[in-house]
């Protein structure tokens, strides 16, 4: 498994904004360097959604002055437990835990907390009161796009659904699914499939099409995260079944556009917030936190629902296009620095 760990140097664009925050960080002020240094600790690294986040992080970053230090366990739990001691023996002035198990990232976070660093907990249960949540609205994201669903199906029809139990997004989103095959008594899940790994897309379509094979009936595919979503898509094409199999994914970019936007292609509906925007947001109340600034105890990013149809009849071809295109998907104000 691999451990990368980068450290940006400050960003010139900082200068100003250091100057006005400097003063106020513990860590900082006891070193006598006035830079707040942040560590990114990450279960997981590939596949567009990280990506856009790290991406959209690293910008909010470098333009805050904040020096950065990114661990990426690469899907090794084990390994993210110990990136969160070495973030805490670096002596950082906050700590990002991004995804994770309860079980791994927990007493990392604790001891963390207990050495008084702020932590910030992006998807992952923190298990603890006083680190800082961020959150995508996890069960608004599940309605939304399920509600295409229902209403595409009348609230009939075999369902594949795609999950892996103990990623809190997931989880959360399950909760959602599970009431709304309660509410839908004609909505019958004829089979679970799902993994998460480096390979995610390529393993889920694998998945997907012994399951499509298995289940003549399926008419559709709920996929709540971008990479089971693509698997998802390209195993409905690679069996031809465009026409009567359709995906309700998770998440955008892109590339997700690109897929969403082909002829005839069977992912019609995305629930999403704009990734790069949540990763921004991550850091600014990182910041706020290791500033001593006010925070608050947890944020909520609210996601949208994205059709096949909008993006088609809007021409959106990119993220950025589609920003344009649903303004809402930006948060300047959620936890905003000065
Ligand atoms: C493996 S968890 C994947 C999810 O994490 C983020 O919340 C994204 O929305 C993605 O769907």
């Amino acid at each position: 498994m691999s451990l990368s760990r980068t450290l940006i140097p400050l960003a010139a664009i900082a200068a100003t904004a250091l100057t006005l925050t400097a003063c106020s960080t513990p860590a900082a002020s006891e070193s006598g360097d006035d830079t707040v240094s942040i560590a990114l600790v990450r279960q997981l690294g590939s596949g567009d959604y990280f990506e856009q986040w790290l991406a959209g992080a690293q910008s909010q970053a470098d333009e805050l002055g904040v020096e950065l230090s990114i661990y990426n366990a690469g899907d090794d739990d084990a390994q993210q437990a110990l990136n969160i001691e070495s973030a805490i023996n670096e002596g950082v002035d906050a700590i990002v835990v991004d995804h994770g198990f309860a079980e791994t990232v927990q007493p990392g976070i604790a001891a963390a907390l207990d050495a008084e660093i702020p932590v910030v907990a992006f998807d992952v249960d923190a298990g603890d009161d006083r680190a800082i949540s961020v959150t995508q609205s996890d069960e608004v994201l599940a309605e939304q796009v399920l509600g295409a669903l229902v209403e595409d199906t009348a609230g009939e029809a075999d369902v594949i659904y795609v999950y892996v139990a103990g990623f809190a997004p997931l989880d959360n989103r399950n909760v959602v699914w599970e009431s709304v095959k309660g509410e839908n008594p004609g909505l019958n899940q004829v089979a679970q499939i799902g993994v998460v790994n480096d390979s995610t897309a390529s393993e889920v379509s694998n998945q997907a099409k012994a399951a499509l094979q298995a289940n003549p009936g399926v008419t559709a595919i709920f996929a709540p995260y971008d990479e089971f979503a693509k698997g998802a898509t390209l195993a409905i094409q690679e069996l031809g079944l465009e026409d009567t199999v359709k995906v309700y994914g998770a998440d955008i970019s892109t590339a997700d556009i690109e897929v969403i936007t082909a002829d005839g292609s069977p992912w019609v509906a995305t629930a999403a917030t704009d990734p790069a925007n949540v990763g921004a947001v991550t850091i600014r109340a990182a910041y706020l936190a290791a500033t001593g600034a006010p925070v608050e105890a947890g944020y909520s990013i609210p996601p949208t629902l994205i059709l096949q149809a909008d993006l088609l009849a809007k021409k959106v071809t990119t993220v950025q296009g589609l920003t344009e295109a649903f303004p809402e998907l930006k948060t300047p104000d959620v936890a905003q620095v000065g």
